[in-house]
């Protein structure tokens, strides 16, 4: 039973680690961000899975400590998805 389990969410990982892969990494500029309200304002390239073209806007973040890696003026590579009918960061990290 307890292999079972192990077995069970070996493969929820992996596929969870999957969806995440499958995510384009989208080209972004950090214009404002708001920790409080777990949100952040980006202007970004295009982004093919969302169907849509560059533009400015706020998105949710997934998870407010995402939100400690950037700062406005920052150029960053993030991933996006809808999640419960919101356009929310899933990741994001500087670019160099
Ligand atoms: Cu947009």
């Amino acid at each position: 039973m307890k292999k079972l389990a192990i077995a069970l969410s070996t493969a929820l990982l992996s596929a969870a680690a999957f969806a995440q892969a499958a995510l384009p990494s989208i080209e972004g500029e950090v214009r404002k961000v708001d920790t409080d309200a777990k949100k952040i304002t980006l202007k970004h390239g295009d982004i093919p899975n969302l169907d849509m073209s560059g533009m400015t806007m706020v998105f949710r973040v997934k998870d407010p400590a995402l939100l400690t890696q950037v700062k406005p003026g920052d150029k960053v590579q993030f991933t996006a998805d809808k999640v419960d009918g919101a356009l929310t960061v899933l990741s994001i990290a500087p670019v160099n």
